[in-house]
């Protein structure tokens, strides 16, 4: 396993694109799991998608075990919602790749999610809470989209030109 860099603002090229599906699970997308799994451990963080570690892969990797618990990582390839509650609600969200900027976010309480597990089944997922949001956060990051797109302009503006100077400045 390798621990990778984790892509982050203001690099929108990177983290815009829209990743492509995996047409196989095979030893080179474990493997890329599990160097996702140690970058996402060691951050830390709860979720990563394959496209934070510069990879436009439909790659997901979420633990929402937490510290001290016994870990339990859950690795996904080609994650789509198939049903999303009418009912939402807010979290506080934060985003390894728009380090330290936490914002609430409205987003459905409850999905069901499809995807393809490690052994490469086709498998359904119901979650709500914390996982709810964690996987519609990583399905986002897929589609080129962030969590300061469901935020109002003026605040995700502030945050782009924060990382933009930031960077200017030599502080990335
Ligand atoms: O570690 C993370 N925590 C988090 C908290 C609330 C909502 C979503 C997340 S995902 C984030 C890791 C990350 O950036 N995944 O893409
Ligand atoms: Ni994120």
């Amino acid at each position: 396993m390798t621990l990778r860099p984790i892509i982050t603002l203001p690099d929108e090229k990177t983290l815009r694109e829209v990743s492509k599906p995996v047409t196989a699970v095979d030893p080179s997308v474990r493997n890329l799991w599990d160097d996702m799994l140690e970058t996402m451990y060691r951050a830390p963080g709860i979720g990563l998608a394959a496209i934070q570690i510069g990879v436009p892969r439909r790659l997901v990797v979420l633990d929402l075990t937490k510290d001290g618990e016994e870990k339990k990582p859950m690795f996904l390839a080609n994650p789509e919602i198939v049903w999303s509650s009418e009912t939402q609600s807010d979290y506080e969200e934060g985003c390894l790749s728009i380090p330290d900027y936490y914002e609430m976010v409205t987003r459905p309480s409850e999905v069901k999610v499809r995807y393809l597990d490690r052994q490469g089944n086709a498998t359904e997922l119901q979650a709500s809470g914390l996982m709810a949001t964690c996987l519609q956060h990583e399905i986002d990051h897929l589609n080129g989209v962030l969590f300061i797109d469901h935020i109002s302009r003026l605040k995700r503006e502030r945050v782009l030109k924060k990382f933009t100077k930031a960077q200017k400045l030599g502080k990335l």
